[in-house]
């Protein structure tokens, strides 16, 4: 290290020296975060539009969280599961009256989440539908990200997901998105126990599906007794204008798993829910975490959900987004750098053309200088997932930002 580095270069330096190589960040040391601003350690702001893939939806830092969260913090963290605790069952009720269900099992990252959704699949597949043990199979859609653990990767079609990490998980098969036919051909075999699916595919490069895909998603897994799992950890929460994506079509997903703003950015905090048929297929002892159900997570996740409701963040998160792809289409129009514009809510993404070998990436390096912070996805898509919390004044800004770099390419 020499003196002549900058704060954040040493601290880049140590990452690199000493931390794993599973990410490739944006050059951009960050302190400091309230509502929809972070600041570098240099002291530089930004606004965040990626807000932690819709973990902050709340905004960074927000008051009522660090309240609760420090309360609880200075009183019970953690007792395990092999106890109860005075925080888990008012929050079982809080969430499962919130959300419409009998009951809720609580983990920790959203792949966790996931898994959980995928066994309680499976469970009823074998204890309540009558399928053969060691037979179910559960259908995936093409372009899926549900996390980086084997049962998730197993399900991907991306290599850079599942590539040199096998054997994967069997028992998966994979159908279009956004194509009716094709998972009905699939889960019509009675095997079948679910199908899995984001109401809009995050990872993907935020790709909505056509008008009535989900209804018709319903309608099929509800034909053919399958259980419709909606993975809602990204676009839930308020994220695409609705409390859940699934509202836009008034779906009603048999399994319906949370994740991320679920604890507005303070932990990890994960929620499955179901109906007693299927949640109870699972007996004491068959599964858990050492940090499920924590009064911590408990404590803060009440509040974060108070909160989405509170601030009316769904409506503003709509309201919001159709001002900003507005803002984003005529900007399309202006260039030829933009092919696409897309998104629900807060939850867009632009398609970047590569220009005189630039490419998204040195497009967001560009929108770092003026101050916002985005990253690309597969290259070529930009995801604008700003905190929920944004003024519109400040997505003004953040629209003028945007445009100044993409015209000055
Ligand atoms: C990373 C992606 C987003 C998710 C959906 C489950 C999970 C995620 C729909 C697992 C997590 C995160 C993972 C994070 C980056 C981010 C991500 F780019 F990886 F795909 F948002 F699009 N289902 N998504 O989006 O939740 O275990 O991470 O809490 O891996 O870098 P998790």
């Amino acid at each position: 290290m020499t003196e002549t580095m900058t704060k954040s270069e040493r601290l880049m330096e140590l990452e690199d020296n000493y931390g794993a190589h599973n990410y490739h960040p944006i050059p951009v040391v960050l302190e400091k975060g309230e509502g929809a601003i972070v600041w570098d350690v240099e002291g530089k702001k930004y606004y965040d539009f990626l807000a932690a893939y819709s973990a902050v939806n709340q905004g960074h830092c927000h008051p009522r969280l660090v309240k609760v969260f420090t309360a609880q913090a200075q009183k019970l963290t953690l007792t395990s599961r092999a106890f109860y605790n005075s925080k888990l069952g008012e929050y079982e009720k809080y969430i499962t009256e919130f959300f419409g269900y009998n009951k809720v099992l609580p983990m920790n990252g959203g792949v966790e989440g996931v898994e959980t959704a995928l066994k309680l699949a499976r469970r009823w597949a074998y204890d309540v539908k009558g399928v053969k043990d060691n037979q179910a199979k559960v259908v995936f859609a093409k372009g899926n990200f549900h996390g980086r653990t084997l049962g998730a990767i197993s399900a991907s079609n991306d290599p850079d997901s599942y590539g040199r990490f096998g054997p994967l998980v069997s028992g998966y098969e994979l159908v279009n998105y956004n194509d009716l036919k094709s998972l009905e051909s699939a889960i019509k075999d009675p095997n079948t126990a679910a199908f899995i699916v984001e109401p809009i595919q995050g990872e993907a490069g935020v790709v909505v599906p056509d008008e009535g895909y989900l209804k018709g998603v319903r309608e099929l897994c509800t034909k053919y007794n399958v259980l419709f799992i909606a993975d809602e950890i990204q676009t839930g929460l308020c994220r695409t204008g609705k409390m859940l994506a699934c509202d836009h079509e008034n779906v009603r997903p048999d399994i319906l798993i949370l994740g991320k703003a679920l604890s507005g950015g303070f932990m990890p905090v994960s929620a499955v829910l179901a109906d007693d048929p299927i949640m109870l297929t699972i007996k004491p002892g068959e599964h858990g975490s050492t940090y499920g159900g924590n009064p911590l997570a408990c404590a803060v996740a009440v509040e974060a959900l108070q909160v989405l409701k509170d601030e009316k963040l769904a409506e503003h998160s709509y309201q919001m987004g159709i001002f900003f792809r507005e803002e984003m289409t005529k900007l399309k129009n202006e260039t030829d750098l933009i092919t696409g514009v897309r998104g629900k809510g807060l939850f867009n993404a632009i398609v970047i053309k590569e220009k005189n070998g630039k490419t998204a990436w040195d497009v967001c390096l560009r929108f770092a200088e003026e101050g916002l912070l985005a990253k690309p996805t597969h290259g070529d898509i930009i995801r604008f997932a700003p905190p929920l919390v944004i003024t519109k004044e400040q997505l003004v800004e953040c629209i003028a930002i945007i445009r100044k770099v993409i015209l000055s390419f």
